[in-house]
C-alpha cells in the first residue's frame, strides 16, 4: 500500500513539473489591422519563465504569435503605473536570411507616435533573436495609461493612419515579447504588479498536501 502512495505523489509530481513552462502565449487575431481593432492584450501579461524574455518570472509579460497576412498589426495594452516598457521582436528573422524584416512602433491612447525601432543587437531581449532585424524597442512611460504596439515589416514609417510602407506578408512569421513593469499580472485586475500563483503552483500544493495526508496516515 505504501508504494503506491509513492507512486501516486510521484505522478501528481510529474503533473506540476510539466505544467510549470508559461502558457501565456495567444495568437494574433487576424482582424487587428488598425487601432479601432487592435487586439487588446491586457487578460494575458502574467510573470513566469522565459528564457526569450529578460526579467521573466519579476516583470508581468505577454507573448504573441504573429502571422503575416498582407496586413498591419495592432496591439494595445493598459500600463499601470510609471515603469519601463520591453517590445521584443523574436523568430522574425532566420539565421539564412529567410523570414521577415520586421519594425516596430509605439503610439499612445490617440495615436500619436511615440517611439519605435527596425534593428537591434540580438543580445537585448534575451533570446529569440537570430538576426539584429529583428526589432527591439525599451520604452520609459512616463504615467499610467493605454497604448499600442504595431508591427511591420521595414520599410515603414509612422504616419496619420498610424503606419504606412509594407506589411507582413503571408508566410511570415514573428513572436512579440511584450513586458511591462507596471502592467496588471492575469487574474489580479485589481492589484498591478502582484504575482499569482499559476496552475502548476496550484498543483504542487495540492500534491504537496497530498502527501503530508499520507505521511500522517502512515505514521498515525
Ligand atoms: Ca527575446
Ligand atoms: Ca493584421
Ligand atoms: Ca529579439
Ligand atoms: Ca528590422
Amino acid at each position: 500500500m505504501e508504494r503506491l502512495y509513492y507512486l501516486v505523489f510521484g505522478f501528481f509530481t510529474i503533473i506540476v513539473i510539466a505544467s510549470t513552462s508559461h502558457a501565456l502565449s495567444v495568437a494574433a487575431n487576424v482582424n487587428n489591422n488598425t487601432f479601432a481593432t487592435a487586439q487588446n492584450l491586457d487578460a494575458f501579461f502574467s510573470v513566469g519563465p522565459n528564457s526569450d524574455i529578460a526579467n521573466a518570472e519579476l516583470t508581468p509579460w505577454a507573448s504573441v504569435q504573429g502571422v503575416g497576412d498582407g496586413t498591419l498589426d495592432f496591439f494595445s495594452f493598459s500600463v499601470a503605473a510609471a515603469s519601463t516598457g520591453i517590445f521584443d521582436i523574436d523568430y522574425g528573422r532566420g539565421a539564412d536570411g529567410s523570414g521577415i524584416d520586421t519594425e516596430i512602433f509605439l503610439f499612445d491612447s490617440v495615436g500619436n507616435f511615440l517611439a519605435g525601432n527596425d534593428d537591434s543587437d540580438i543580445t537585448r531581449g534575451a533570446g529569440g533573436s537570430v538576426s539584429s532585424l529583428d526589432a527591439f524597442l525599451s520604452y520609459n512611460f512616463l504615467s499610467a495609461g493605454f497604448y499600442y504596439l504595431g508591427v511591420a515589416e521595414f520599410n515603414s514609417f509612422a504616419c496619420g493612419a498610424g503606419i504606412c510602407g509594407n506589411v507582413a506578408d503571408a508566410g511570415d512569421f514573428y513572436t512579440l515579447q511584450l513586458s511591462v513593469g507596471g502592467s496588471r499580472v492575469q487574474g489580479d485586475q485589481g492589484n498591478p504588479g502582484q504575482e499569482v500563483p499559476e496552475p502548476g503552483t496550484l498543483l504542487l500544493l495540492s500534491a504537496g498536501l497530498l502527501g503530508a495526508a499520507r505521511l500522517r496516515k502512515r505514521h498515525g
